[in-house]
């Protein structure tokens, strides 16, 4: 069978998912009159609703159709930093990669991260100069950077010498030049076939594979992908899954074979080597162990997953309002949905917390976590989620403490440029770089503490009138550096059970900026808002005017109270402070004080300021 593997690899948003999706129907992988939503591979929920790529996906298409077709298993990868881990796994189960360049945003910290990898794997990527149909296009600087990152990235001279595609995956075509005739695909298929090679194998070596892609399926359980590396896959063969340390994970059989077929996976009876396929019926096997028959002695060479960065404790909600919104409120659903989470996400790992009803859970950043927290409303479930923390790690030669680092990319107009550069400051960031990046914007490269970023992108948008553009990617790890200034604001509590009333938010509001209107529940310990002055301030949002005569209680109209502010999930879980939390159920995010008993709050403040001392 003539057969090709690659990956799509970029920053995020540059366009993957949008082009697999031309790829798919260019092909005829889809049915004639089949309803197809518009970058189907993005198929949960969360991926819908935020655009974005969470986990990767593999499809196959064939090209040319007809008798003598090859078929390519396609394989998206998500773009965002939270989510790239995966990517240089991926990377080694596919023998081309395409690298996508948006023509107006051009080289991005994900396209050095992810091309570098490519390289670093001998791979020789086929580059997209993608989006060409953007008014502020300019793909020919985009096609200098890119040879550009390739020379700095060290990459051979055959590596060099990359073929090089325009297109627009939205309009659904590829040209290798600019004034092609903008109709298909074609060229794209053609050139994949003409430049990937297939897949060297061993047929006669015992069958192996390496786990790269896990995820959970209601029916089948845990799904693993992969590519069969050596020998033949046969449904229900015995297997031995063998960690990379070479110990037996387990022995098992492969009840499910799963082969790429369009968006589908299809039940298959063998596959044979160089094919990427799905296997269920382990119990334990992850990524990246080895697959294999049983007389395999050693594990295939993988890559190990990198560890977790950040950290939240996630609780029961043991609120006044607790278990009135959700259906899913005690500890024991709790620990199933999350040790759930962690069978079939590897970027996941769920503890114990010392404090009881409580776990933590660790993941790769802000926006994963968010989804996972996100998700859980959504099923129905009530949480406390207190303070993100990184996660640091002892270097072992020199004993020191360490955190994650990130590299940060800001696009902003110049007059924006000093605000920015505080705050990064502020925030133990060191300017690295600041060049102008054209049109009058200014590309600030900052290395920073991943502490320092919780919750910023939010201020960042404010600060630059949301012109600006942020773009981080992890970069190791870093000596500690020191405490960061937190929060300068304190928090409005009330100290009253209740529904908030117009009049009392009405005297509140002078105070700092409120996140609740009338009629909201309230509940004695809630933070109401944002105090202006650094200091916590116990407030009443349900006193009523006294009604001393009829007149004076229609003068309420005239009480104009600002809206509220709303804060996304993410937001709510960056504004927090240690003390703090953020309540969320399925119909409301709330923000409330650790302890919601003011006695208790000022004995945990003074044993606090004790320890401090
Ligand atoms: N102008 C233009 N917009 C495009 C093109 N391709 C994709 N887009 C838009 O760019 C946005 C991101 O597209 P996706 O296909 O989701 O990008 P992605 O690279 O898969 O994103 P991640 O998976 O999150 O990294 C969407 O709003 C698309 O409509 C294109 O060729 N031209
Ligand atoms: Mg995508």
């Amino acid at each position: 069978m003539n057969l090709r593997n690659i990956a799509i690899i970029a920053h995020v948003d540059h366009g993957k998912t949008t082009l697999v999706d031309q790829l798919l129907r260019q092909s005829g992988a889809f049915r004639e009159h089949q309803q197809v939503a518009e970058r189907a591979l993005d198929r949960n929920d969360l991926e819908r609703e935020r655009g974005i790529t969470i986990l990767a996906k593999c499809t196959s298409v064939l090209w040319p159709s007809g008798n003598d077709s090859t078929r390519i298993n396609i394989v998206d990868t998500p773009g965002h930093a939270d989510f790239g881990g995966e990517v240089e796994r991926i990377l080694n189960m596919v023998d081309g990669a395409l690298v996508l360049v948006d023509a107006a945003e051009g080289v991005l910290p994900q396209t050095k991260f992810v091309v570098g990898k490519a390289l670093a794997r001998g791979l020789h990527p086929i580059v997209v100069v993608n989006k060409v149909d953007r008014t502020d296009a300019r793909p020919d600087e985009v096609h200098t950077e890119i040879f550009d990152l390739f020379a700095a990235l060290g990459a051979t001279d055959a590596q060099l010498d990359f073929p090089m595609l325009y297109a627009s995956g939205r309009q659904g075509w590829a040209d290798a030049t600019l004034d092609g005739p903008r109709r298909d695909l074609t060229a794209l298929f053609e050139l994949i076939l003409r430049h990937v090679p297939p897949p060297t194998v061993a047929p006669e070596a015992p069958f192996a594979m390496v786990a790269t892609i896990l995820d959970y399926d209601n029916y089948l359980g845990r799904v693993l992908t992969g590519r069969v590396e050596q020998g033949r896959a046969r449904l229900n063969m015995p297997v031995k899954v063998l960690h990379t340390d070479g110990t037996v994970v387990e022995t098992g059989r492969m009840t499910k074979l799963l082969s790429f077929r369009g968006l589908d996976r299809v039940p298959v009876e063998e596959a044979e080597a160089g094919d990427i396929i799905a296997v269920a019926g382990l119990a334990d096997a992850t990524v990246p162990d080895t697959i294999g028959a049983p007389e395999l002695t050693a594990p295939l060479p993988a890559i190990p997953v990198d560890p977790p960065t950040l950290a939240m404790t996630f609780r029961i909600n043991d609120g006044p309002l607790g278990g009135r919104e959700g259906s899913k409120v005690t500890s024991r659903q709790i620990r199933e949905r999350l040790f759930r989470e962690a069978e079939g996400n590897v970027a996941i790992k769920v503890s114990e917390s010392n404090e009881t009803e409580a776990f933590e859970v660790a993941g790769r950043g802000e926006l994963q976590l968010g989804v996972l927290i996100e998700t859980m409303r959504r099923e129905g479930f009530e949480l406390t989620i207190g303070r993100p923390r990184v996660l640091t790690r002892r270097n072992e030669s020199t004993g020191e403490r360490e955190e994650p680092m990130e590299e940060v990319l800001a696009d902003v107009d110049e007059p924006y440029t000093g605000v920015v550069v505080e705050k990064l400051t502020r925030r133990k960031g060191e300017l690295r770089d600041m060049r102008p990046s054209g049109g009058g914007k200014v590309r600030l490269t900052f290395l920073i503490p991943s502490r320092g970023l919780i919750g910023y992108h939010g201020e960042f948008l404010t600060d630059t009138r949301g012109t600006g553009v942020m773009n981080r990617l992890f970069a190791g790890y870093g000596p500690w550096k020191g405490p960061i200034e937190g929060r300068r604001s304190g928090s409005m509590i009330s100290n009253a059970d209740g529904e908030a009333v117009h009049y009392a938010l009405f005297y509140l509001q002078e105070r700092g900026a409120l996140f609740v209107s009338p009629g909201e529940k309230v509940y004695v310990g809630m933070i109401l808002g944002e105090h202006n002055r650094g200091s916590d301030l116990d407030v009443n949002p349900i006193k009523e005017k006294k009604l001393t005569n009829i007149r004076a209680a229609g003068k309420d109209d005239a009480m104009l109270l600002t809206p509220p502010r709303r804060m996304s999930l993410e937001q709510a879980i960056a504004y927090v402070e240690d003390d703090e939390l953020v309540e969320v159920t399925p119909s409301a995010v709330r923000l409330r004080k650790r302890f919601l008993d003011p006695h208790a709050r000022k004995r945990s403040e003074r044993r606090a300021e004790r320890e401090a001392a």
